[in-house]
């Protein structure tokens, strides 16, 4: 019998698979369950890498990537580099449900989310602006940088030069593993229906009008009914080249285990980019899950799992290559 409901979380995110426990165990959605699973974090400002106040650009500015898919009909919704609104989970919801689009984003992802009544304020925080005054301070700009040292959300570091951060894995310039815990999820509800999605403020002294892999279906996130879903985290401007999320599932539909497959997609971007950082996370139609993980300077990849074989969470720890 297949293993249902059941949900499972990138990282250490307990109180957001809590969430979507709850959820599911009364018969909602996989949908709801990750709605408002995501929610959490972006409320509790998650690691300081999902919801507002965290990852300032380089113009001091945070904004927020987020994604929701469904694998029952394959619809999807996705903002990315949304300004000032801290719901982006939801926005992502109402796109995917109140609209025939898939992504919408910048400003003008935050107009649609005004329209649809969420609450527009500053995603910027006493701590985000220390964050990027320091970054600041250490002249990481110069020397198309300005003078003065206010967040100012017209500004950036440009004109770029070729090759500026091109091939470096971004882990390597920031140098923190807190700049990867962007929250996926996957889960299936007691209908047997699969959803998967994503929210994150995406990468610390971005570009603005950046967006990272946990927007783009099939790359932060990817579910089908008919095989399962998954989701990845990670250094996002390398990642969402190899799709991992949707490489994942086609590994399952072709008969490899969620381990498996999560590790041919993880392997997959190491072939290019061997300094990457990032872990995917698989969940097969039957309620079996897998991760892998690369290069987290030797520590090992967490992940939540919550089904009805549980009293509570368990955090599963992957060894990385
Ligand atoms: C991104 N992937 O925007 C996101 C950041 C992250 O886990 O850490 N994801 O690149």
């Amino acid at each position: 019998t297949p293993n249902h409901p059941v949900v499972v979380t990138t990282w250490s995110f307990i109180n957001s698979t809590i969430g979507a426990w709850k959820v599911l165990k009364n018969g909602g959605s996989a949908l709801n369950a990750i709605e408002i699973g995501a929610s959490i974090c972006e409320s509790e400002q998650c690691d300081g890498t999902v919801g507002y106040g965290g990852s300032p650009g380089e113009n001091g500015e945070t904004t927020l990537d987020a994604l929701l898919m469904d694998g029952k009909t394959m619809n999807v919704g996705a903002v990315g580099a949304i300004r000032r609104i801290k719901n982006a989970i939801s926005v992502a919801r109402h796109v995917l449900e109140n609209t025939k689009h898939s992504i919408l984003v910048g400003e003008l992802a935050t107009e649609f989310a005004v329209q649809m009544g969420f609450k527009e304020e500053s995603l910027n925080t006493q701590d985000s602006k220390q964050l990027w005054m320091k970054w600041h301070n250490e002249n990481h700009c110069q020397p198309n940088f300005w003078v003065d040292v206010t967040p100012d959300p017209r500004k950036s570091c440009g004109p770029y030069q070729p090759k500026y951060r091109s091939k470096t894995s971004l882990s390597k310039i920031k140098g923190d593993r807190y700049n990867h815990d962007t929250i996926g999820m996957v889960a299936i509800d007691s209908n047997g229906d699969i959803a998967a999605g994503t929210s994150t403020n995406g990468a610390k002294y971005k570009i603005p009008g950046r967006i990272g892999d946990s927007p783009i279906p099939g790359s932060g996130a990817y579910a089908d009914n008919d095989v399962g879903g998954a989701t990845a985290t990670g250094d996002g401007d390398v990642m969402l080249r190899f799709l991992p999320s949707f490489l994942a599932v086609e590994e399952m539909r072709r008969g490899a285990s969620p381990t498996a497959a999560a590790q041919i997609a993880v392997k997959r971007i190491a072939k290019y980019y061997p300094e990457y950082m990032g872990a995917v996370v698989a969940l097969s139609k039957d309620g079996e899950y897998g991760a892998a993980c690369h290069g987290l300077a030797g520590m090992p990849f967490p992940f939540v799992v919550h089904d009805k074989t549980m009293e509570k969470c368990h955090v599963v720890l992957v060894e990385c290559t």
